[in-house]
């Protein structure tokens, strides 16, 4: 029997990972028992709304070698996802224009990125003849952040999003389950991992800030690590099926699939890194789309367009939701009007509620124009603050 180098193995499996186009690749242990008492408490708080599948498994989602039995090791991977001229500034601005979050302006990167995984495996097997792996990206009970903060990948920060100082936040995360002895990483992110769950308050490169917590136009982190994720804007576009609660749907202004707003206030996304994956640019203009044209779309068209797309997953139902409830966010209009008009004599009851309320949106702002002008203003402002920040600090990407 050979014996096998695992040093030698570990820089090869680096090497493959980039040869791949994984922006960054760590190893840690299976140990994630210091988040268990918080994905409890999370739970407990029902902060997972209706994403059943977030308590269906129990604590197997801190527990890897449950999950995949005879795992001691994960390898963490980073994609980049930032696309080119991700213009956020400049639609979030636009009232009349839809913003999509940049994640999924391309290809869905579920597919994508295990497809990668699975033959980075592949090359392990190749020089390990005794070797066992899954490949994971978002699909199964894994804590992701924590096991890629243990992988020395970065650290999560108030928002609870993985960043790296060299290269901000906007990438995914996926990982290989693997049950080889591979040497861990050990970097200045991995060392605080452990230190921070063995201390009782966190130290990490966020230090003082909390811009994050002050810009979420729904005050959904609601401590420092904390999502409540049902008023997170990503969670109501895109999670639930359910109606939109009504007094979050001023707030979340012309964002009809996701936010960003969390990550584009960070300062270290100053660093970011534009992805090299030709998938995640963007397709079908959605980049730069009015919540007009994307509304007159028949389900037809939004099945066939969004073939490969991430944003299909969530069904014609709620993307007419969505952008219904943008619309009545956007100035008077009286083409909105009749567009919303028009769109009720063939929807149902549920998305009837929410074009109603868009009409009610809109004739308000034609009655009281200046107050309700001001109102809007008011919801506005945080954005205003967003953008600001953006158009200074984000010059590329705004
Ligand atoms: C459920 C989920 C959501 C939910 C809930 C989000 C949340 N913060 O929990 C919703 C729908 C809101 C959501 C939104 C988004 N998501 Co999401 N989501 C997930 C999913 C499936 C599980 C997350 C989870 O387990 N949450 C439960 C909490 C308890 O666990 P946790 O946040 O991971 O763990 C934290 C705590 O343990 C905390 N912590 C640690 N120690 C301590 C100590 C104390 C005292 C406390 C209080 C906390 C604490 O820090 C950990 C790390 O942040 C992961 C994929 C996966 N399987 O992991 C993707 C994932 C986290 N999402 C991702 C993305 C990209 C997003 C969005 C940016 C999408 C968008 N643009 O709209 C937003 C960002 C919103 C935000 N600020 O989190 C990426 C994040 C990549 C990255 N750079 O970190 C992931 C990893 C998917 C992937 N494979 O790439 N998401
Ligand atoms: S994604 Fe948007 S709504 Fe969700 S926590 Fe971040 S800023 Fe708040
Ligand atoms: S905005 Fe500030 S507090 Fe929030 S994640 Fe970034 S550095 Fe940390």
């Amino acid at each position: 029997m050979s014996l096998i180098n695992y040093q030698e193995l570990l820089e090869k499996i680096k090497f493959w990972g980039k040869e791949l186009g994984f922006s960054d690749v760590g190893i840690s242990d299976i140990d994630l028992s210091a988040h268990e008492s918080v994905l409890e408490r999370w739970l407990a708080n029902n902060y997972h709304g209706n994403m059943d599948y977030m308590a269906r498994h129990g604590l197997m989602r801190a527990r890897p070698a449950e999950l995949v039995p005879g795992t001691i090791r994960v390898i963490s991977v980073r994609l980049d996802y930032l696309p080119h001229n991700a213009q956020f500034a400049s639609i979030l601005k636009d009232k009349n224009k839809a913003y999509i979050s940049r994640y999924a302006l391309g290809r869905d990167y579920h597919k994508l990125m295990r497809k990668r995984l699975q033959q980075l495996g592949q090359k392990i097997a190749e020089h390990c003849s005794d070797f066992n792996y899954r490949p994971f990206v978002d699909s199964a009970p894994v804590m992701e952040r924590p096991l890629a903060e243990k992988a020395g990948l970065g650290w999560a920060g108030k928002h609870t999003l993985l960043i790296n100082k060299k290269a901000g936040s906007w990438f995914f995360l996926g990982e290989l389950f693997v049950d080889i002895p591979l040497p861990l990483t050990d970097n200045e992110y991995s060392k605080k991992a452990i230190e921070n769950t063995t201390t009782e308050s966190k130290t990490n490169d966020c230090g003082t800030c909390v811009a994050c917590i002050k810009i979420c136009p729904t005050k959904a982190i609601v401590e420092p690590y904390t999502v409540d994720a049902r008023r997170c804007i990503s969670y109501f576009t895109i999670e639930s099926p359910d109606a939109i609660p009504e007094e979050l749907r001023p707030l979340m202004g012309n964002r009809i699939y996701g936010c960003d707003d969390c990550q584009l206030i960070c300062p270290w996304n100053k660093y970011a890194q534009l992805s090299l994956v030709d998938d995640f640019q963007a397709r079908n203009n959605l980049d730069d789309s009015s919540l007009l044209t994307l509304f007159a779309w028949s389900e037809e068209y939004f099945l066939n367009t969004l073939q490969g797309s991430p944003i299909r997953r969530i069904g014609f139902q709620s993307w007419l939701r969505n952008i219904a409830v943008a619309l009545g966010n956007a100035p008077y209009s009286d083409i909105i009007v009749t567009a919303l008009t028009e769109k009720l004599t063939e929807v149902n009851e549920f998305l009837a509620e929410h074009i109603n309320w868009a009409l009610a949106q809109q004739d308000h702002k034609k009655m009281l124009s200046e107050q309700a002008g001001a109102e809007q203003e008011k919801n506005h402002r945080l954005t205003l603050r967003l953008i600001r920040s953006v158009e200074k600090g984000l010059t590329r990407d705004a």
